[in-house]
């Protein structure tokens, strides 16, 4: 798959990696990395609500040994005015949204800096599994301005207002380690082992009723915004709903009867 001059693509078992690549600028992002990032999660959206669940998890990275992503590019952001700015971060949000929307989950596999906007998208992943050599950061204060993809909100609701705001107001680099003791990311891996572990929890995911891991997801990230009386009646509706799938007797019966399911998404 050639079609993007940004992005990687492959596909691994049931996980499809996609690589940020624009080795010269630390993988920073682009118009062109933001459009080419949101066609290729439509189609992959698009490909699953058209029935094919060959897909169970998306996995995105940076392809650069030492970095993730760093950051929006400061050079097509440096003359932008507030309308081009406007336009640029909502189209980064935008990103977040369908990354949110796909009914599969997505791991950021950070595997260096992952600063300003890189933060912010690695954050708009459903989780972050970080290589030992990764670096985060909202350092947009010393360039004048502030996050605008999602780092004050997102990353506020990840580590807690106080943390964020530490890390939005002083620019400071947070190594690996630490982002896992603030709960920033889930684990810290060897570089060498960060796609393997993120394929395997794919491949772990891949086992599991394709139906309830959308609706997991989906309950999850829509009952985070309400107050949990609200959030837990979407539980119980999505709950109650999975009763009426193929998936849930599959996934029963097979149980009962001592065997694996063989789930159809149905
Ligand atoms: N934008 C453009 N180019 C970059 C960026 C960037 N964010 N980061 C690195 N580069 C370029 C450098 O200019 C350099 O290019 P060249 O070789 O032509 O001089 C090349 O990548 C390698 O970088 P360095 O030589 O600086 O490498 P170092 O290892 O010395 O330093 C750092 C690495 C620490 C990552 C350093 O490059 C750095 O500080 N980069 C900028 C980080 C930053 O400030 N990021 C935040 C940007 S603002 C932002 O993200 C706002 C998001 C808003 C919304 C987005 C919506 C999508």
């Amino acid at each position: 798959m050639s079609q993007f001059e940004t992005l990687k693509i492959e596909d691994r078992g049931p996980a499809r990696i996609l690589s940020i690549s624009r080795p010269k600028a630390l993988n920073a992002l682009n118009p062109t990395v933001i459009a080419e990032l949101s066609r290729a999660i439509e189609a992959l959206g698009q490909q699953i609500e058209g029935g094919d669940w060959s897909i169970r998890g998306l996995i995105l990275t940076g392809d650069h040994p030492k970095s993730f992503v760093a950051g929006a590019d400061i050079a097509s952001m440096a003359d932008m005015d507030k309308d081009q700015a406007m336009e640029f971060a909502s189209q980064g949000h935008a990103v977040g949204e369908m990354l949110a929307n796909l009914p599969i989950p997505v791991i950021a596999a950070v595997n260096g800096f992952a600063l300003g906007g890189g933060c912010e998208l690695a954050l708009a992943c459903d989780f972050i599994i970080a290589s030992e050599k990764a670096k985060f950061g909202q350092p947009e204060v010393k360039l004048g301005v502030i996050p605008g993809f999602g780092g004050t909100q997102r990353l506020s609701r990840r580590v807690g207002a106080a943390r964020a705001l530490e890390l939005c107001v002083t620019g400071d680099m947070i190594r690996a380690d630490e982002a896992l003791r603030i709960g920033l990311v889930n684990r810290v891996v060897a570089p060498e082992a960060l796609l393997d572990t993120c394929a395997g929890i794919v491949g772990m995911v891949a086992k599991m009723g394709p139906l309830a891991v959308k609706e997991a997801k989906r309950v999850i990230h829509q009952g985070a915004e309400l107050p949990l009386p609200a959030a837990n009646q979407i539980e119980v509706e999505a709950f109650a709903a999975l009763f009426d799938t193929q998936d849930q007797s599959e996934g029963m019966r097979a149980f009962l009867d001592k065997r694996e399911a063989e789930f159809s998404a149905k």
